[in-house]
């Protein structure tokens, strides 16, 4: 975090309570995707709400474009207070925060509506919370859309099509376990090296939602996109642990609620954006495919046996499946 001089410093000496209280603060926030990307432009709209609370004094700076890296790295960073807030997709959490394993498990939510009502409820502030034994405050969620895949050469028309494919998969254990469920053979890597591996062939394919499909142009080089819809997985806003402490309580409070008050703003975002993003692929000649996801997801019982296992993930699973 980055602490602006202000009122108060004149004689260069230690801080006082009050020159504390003046001082500017700077959160700087990480995100790979480009300017124009929901996540990225909610984050912005977060930093204006900060803003204005404060009359200028709490600030975020959104370093987007993979800037200050991988999300990997990135999030390493955050958990040592280097980077203040992170916006990243739950799948790159779960081998740290396993409580986030739950919301990428396939076929899932049976819609949007499904996924926000469990984002906002007790399940989604149980899953925030399990960020703070690891170092990060979980701040909120934002949409991610539905993942269906793509490929470079062969269309996958049917589950079979998919085995013995080289998939690129997110660097967490229950998006390999997916694919390997799936019949492909996984390769996990991180987003900034997927364009170039598709183009080479270190990959036959991937699976992302249609704004990163497009953003990321990866539609260039795999043409074909599968519908198979596996994953509703949300994207998660959280913030350095290190960072956090540092705020007063009222600014705590203040970030929190400043986070919040941007889904509402990112949910419109992205609803607009997905469609642009699916216009745009398929304007530019994207062989679109229907599946029967029923075949796909009748593949996943050994996702589900391998991860829902204690106590803990079984009565989590329960509940999102219980809700209307
Ligand atoms: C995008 C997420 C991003 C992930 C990326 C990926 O927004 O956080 O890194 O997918 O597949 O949809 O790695």
């Amino acid at each position: 975090m980055k602490f602006v001089k202000t009122l108060g410093l004149a004689f260069g000496l230690a801080l006082s309570a009050t020159a504390l209280h003046a001082q500017e603060i700077m959160l700087r926030s990480a995100d790979i995707h480009p300017d124009g990307y929901p996540t990225v432009e909610a984050v912005k709209y977060m930093g204006e709400l900060v803003s204005q609370r404060t009359n200028g004094r709490v600030k975020i700076q959104v370093m987007n474009n993979s800037v200050l890296g991988q999300e990997k790295d990135t999030i390493e960073q955050t958990r040592f207070g280097v980077i203040d807030m992170n916006r990243v997709n739950a799948a790159a959490f779960n081998n740290l925060v396993p409580e986030t394993t739950v919301l990428g498990l396939p076929f899932l939510f049976r819609s949007t509506e499904h996924m926000h009502k469990v984002v906002d409820g007790p399940i989604g502030d149980q899953i925030l919370k399990a960020f703070e034994t690891h170092g990060l405050v979980g701040l909120a969620y934002y949409d991610s859309g539905a993942r269906s895949f793509y490929t470079t050469k062969k269309p996958i028309t049917k589950l079979a099509d998919l085995k013995g494919v080289k998939i690129r998969v997110q660097q967490s254990d229950l998006w390999i376990a997916m694919m390997q469920a799936f019949g492909a053979n996984p390769t996990p890597m991180p987003m900034g090296e997927v364009y170039s591996s598709l183009e080479t062939g270190v990959v036959d394919g991937a699976e992302n939602n249609w704004p990163s499909y497009e953003s990321a142009r990866h539609y260039e080089v795999a043409k074909n996109y599968t519908l198979t819809e596996h994953s509703l997985n949300p994207e998660v806003l959280v913030m350095s642990k290190i960072s956090f402490d540092k705020l007063t309580p009222e600014d705590q409070k203040l970030v929190r609620q400043a986070a919040k008050d941007s889904v509402g703003k990112m949910r419109e975002l992205w609803s607009a954006r997905e469609k642009a993003s699916e216009a745009k692929v398929r304007a530019a000649g994207v062989n679109v495919i229907s599946v029967n996801k029923d075949e796909f997801a009748a593949a996943m019982k050994p996702v589900y046996d391998r991860f829902v296992t204690d106590a803990k993930m079984k009565d989590m699973l329960q509940q999102i499946q219980d809700v209307k």
